[in-house]
């Protein structure tokens, strides 16, 4: 028997958000909302989610938001922070919501600062792989293999040749007490995630693996599908690092990459060799998160 959900029925994303059809960032902000209640202010730099919300006077979130330079989220959330300390404003959860691109790349410095000073705020990144809202361009979480329009397939370099960086490695050596990965295909697991990193104090971190219809060349209706593949065949294991400790949340079937690359056009122009190398790659980083978890680092 199905067990009763624990998710609020509650919305604090209500319709008319201007994400394309399937968006999996859509999702990532409605179940990190669902999990944090409206006593909550978004911090947001360029990216999909600094559009989406909508045009003015209209907007689809119920929370307020900051906008925020591309770089600057980790800044933002600081003076968010420091600004309701000073008026005594214990109550709200500070949250900094950024894509790929202002994480991995433009914003790391920002978050690192942030994360160094325990700054008490959680920051949430969607990773939907690429610089989606500018046009599908590498950045460096894209994963090995994929095409983007930087990275074009058929000329002398094609696709992406570097690995995707491990953010949540980089967040593990910043000591912050709280990280986790998060999917749009386990909104229960989420949303419990999403409810323990409000209970902690400090800098806490969540990934959340974000399909994109348009930037991974696959159908809107599969964007759920994928994310629970990318889950299944260990591409994007489920796991948190609590005071340094790694449990893994969900051990998946580690079912074949191709079950998931299958209905990306992204990866279509990769040979069998290249999806095995990705295999490879894929077992080793499952081998290495278990063992992490087995020495409790
Ligand atoms: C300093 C600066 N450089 C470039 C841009 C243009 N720009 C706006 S959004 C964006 C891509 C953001 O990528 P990501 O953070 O992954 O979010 P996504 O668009 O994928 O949601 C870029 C390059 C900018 N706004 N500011
Ligand atoms: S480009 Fe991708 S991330 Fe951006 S709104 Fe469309 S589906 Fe969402
Ligand atoms: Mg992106």
């Amino acid at each position: 028997m199905m067990g009763k959900t624990t998710i609020p029925e509650e919305e604090f994303v209500f319709p008319g958000s201007t994400g394309c059809p399937g968006c999996g960032a859509n999702l990532v902000m409605r179940y990190l909302l669902k999990g944090l209640g409206d006593r909550t202010i978004l911090s947001i730099p360029a990216c999909c989610w600094a559009v989406m919300p909508g045009y003015w006077p209209s907007n689809c979130l119920k929370v307020p938001l900051l906008y925020t330079a591309f770089e600057a989220t980790g800044a933002a959330i600081s003076g968010l922070r420091a600004a309701l300390d000073i008026k005594g404003i214990q109550d709200v959860t500070v949250v900094g919501f950024a894509g790929d691109g202002g994480t991995v790349d433009i914003g790391l410095q920002a978050m690192s600062g942030a994360a160094e000073r325990r700054t008490d705020a959680i920051y949430v990144m969607y990773d939907n792989e690429a610089y989606m809202n500018t046009g599908i361009q590498r950045s460096g979480s894209t994963p090995w293999g994929a095409w983007t329009t930087t990275t074009p397939v058929g000329n002398s370099h094609g696709f992406k040749h570097e690995s995707k960086k491990d953010i949540m490695a980089i967040m593990q050596a910043h000591r912050i007490p709280y990280a986790a990965t998060v999917s749009v295909a386990h909104p229960e697991d989420f949303v419990k995630k999403v409810r323990k990193a409000k209970d902690i104090k400090g800098f806490r971190f969540i990934h959340a693996l974000s399909p994109c219809p348009p930037g991974w060349r696959m159908s809107p209706m599969h964007g759920v599908e994928v994310a629970r593949l990318a889950v299944e065949t260990h591409m994007f294991p489920l796991y948190e690092i609590e005071d340094g400790r790694v449990v893994v949340t969900r051990k998946g079937k580690g079912l074949p990459i191709t079950e998931y690359t299958k209905f990306q056009g992204r990866f279509s122009h990769l040979t069998s060799q290249e999806i095995e190398s990705i295999q490879e790659s894929i077992d080793e980083n499952w081998r290495n998160l278990l063992a992490k978890e087995a020495s409790g680092t």
